[in-house]
């Protein structure tokens, strides 16, 4: 029997809006998920996957949804959904201000992305796991992390680093795809455990480009680890696009290669996020092992604030993605069927620019730098050199009055 990730239903939609530039076409193919894995002593051919990628999308970008793949959600839900996006883009251009003012650490936007965050975020409970790239804060937000926290974090402060009390997500790591590994041994731990719950965990293409990332995927896959991997292929590695990383352009066929039941999801469709992501979240915490979610998306602005896109990206490149605004297409659609207001949109911005402006004033009062630190929380035990550096340091902080 073939494995699809929920039945022949989303053979239905039109991928055509969002299989342009990386994305493309996979022909059927598949195996079971809920059975047993099959017993393979010999070369038998009949259990050999020769692959199938469904593309799932649901709102497309035009702010029409196919009625048919409409997941269950109450109007508050979808409301709820909406304000998530707007905060976190709020939170984006916000951070992005503050760093040029010289008010914030460097800091990776998210902007475009909101869909996917938000989305994979959105069906994970509280006893569940998540290990998020940096790129992640809108479903850092979603999780339990007060933005004040997440300031604090870009800003540096060893503080903003920790998980908040009771939220169970991994710090985010900068060294590119080592988060992933740690996540697939929490789902072998949790089955073991008999742990009723499931890890997710978010990275981009290039993390996938580090064979740490598919040794984490394989682990899962030969545990049956309860380990929702979800790639989010924004179609560049800081200056690196997607097709000098890989002459196979549809990562979650890669997953298909490891025995794991792989999708690819219009990443800036909140309804296929949410559903996949939660039909994914439902399988693991039910024995099925793990899955991978490719959400196909795009880097709409800088790699971080330290970058230049244009020394190395053609600008015209961003412009057909500007009319597949996750917000944008959700929000015509929230509208069209008179679930919200135009008039609420404006209000919706306001009240949470204010939550972010309410943060900044947290923050500020919070955020006091103690230069005396400054040789803390990097080494143990500091090396004879950096210890009489640091006296040496201490001596001219005295000499100059500084606390
Ligand atoms: C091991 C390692 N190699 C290189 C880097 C430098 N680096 C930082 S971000 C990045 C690109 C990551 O791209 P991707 O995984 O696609 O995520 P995105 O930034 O697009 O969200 C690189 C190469 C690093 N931080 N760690």
């Amino acid at each position: 029997m073939f494995w699809t990730l929920a039945g022949p239903r989303y053979h239905s939609g039109s991928m055509s809006d969002f299989e342009t530039d990386h994305s493309c076409h996979v022909t059927p193919g598949g195996h079971d998920a809920a059975a047993p894995p099959p017993q393979r002593d010999g070369f038998d051919r009949a259990a050999i996957d020769t692959g199938h990628i469904e593309c799932v999308q649901i709102l497309n970008e035009h702010g029409e949804v196919d009625q048919g793949l409409m997941p269950d959600l109450e109007n508050e839900e979808l409301l709820d959904l909406h304000r998530a996006m707007v905060l976190s883009r709020a939170f984006d251009a916000r951070m992005l201000a503050m760093q040029r003012q010289g008010q914030m650490g460097t800091f990776a936007p998210n902007i475009g992305q909101e869909a996917c965050m938000i989305g994979q975020a959105w069906p994970l409970g509280g006893q569940d796991w998540f290990s998020p790239s940096y790129r992640g804060f809108g479903a850092q937000i979603r999780r339990g992390w007060p933005m004040d926290r997440l300031m604090m974090l870009w800003a540096g402060y060893a503080d903003g680093f920790p998980p908040p009390d009771g939220v169970n997500d991994l710090p985010f790591s900068i060294v590119i795809g080592s988060h992933v590994l740690p996540a697939t041994g929490i789902g072998m731990a949790m089955r073991r455990a008999n742990d009723p719950h499931c890890v997710l965990v978010n990275f981009g293409d290039g993390a996938f480009s580090q064979g740490a990332v598919t040794e984490a995927l394989n682990f899962a896959a030969v545990d049956r680890a309860p380990v929702v991997f979800v790639c989010e292929n924004n179609g560049w590695a800081i200056s690196t696009p997607l097709i000098k990383q890989t002459a196979q352009p549809v990562l979650a066929m890669r997953g298909l290669a490891l025995g794991i039941p792989s999708v690819r999801v219009d990443g800036n469709d909140i309804l296929a996020m949410l559903t996949v992501t939660k039909e994914a979240c439902d399988r693991a915490r039910s024995g099925g092992g793990p899955t991978l979610i490719e959400a196909v998306t795009f880097r709409m602005s800088l790699h971080t604030t330290a970058d230049d896109t244009t020394v190395y990206r053609d600008e015209a490149l961003v412009e057909p993605w500007k009319a597949r605004c996750p917000i944008r297409r959700f929000e015509t659609w929230l509208i069209k069927s008179g679930r919200l207001l135009d008039a609420d949109t404006t209000r919706i911005r306001e009240e949470c620019e204010q939550e972010v402006l309410d943060a900044r004033e947290r923050f500020r009062a919070e955020a006091k730098a103690h230069p005396r630190e400054i040789f803390d929380h990097i080494f143990a035990s500091l090396s004879p050199e950096l210890e009489e550096q640091r006296m040496q340091y201490i001596r001219r902080l005295d000499r100059k009055g500084v606390e």
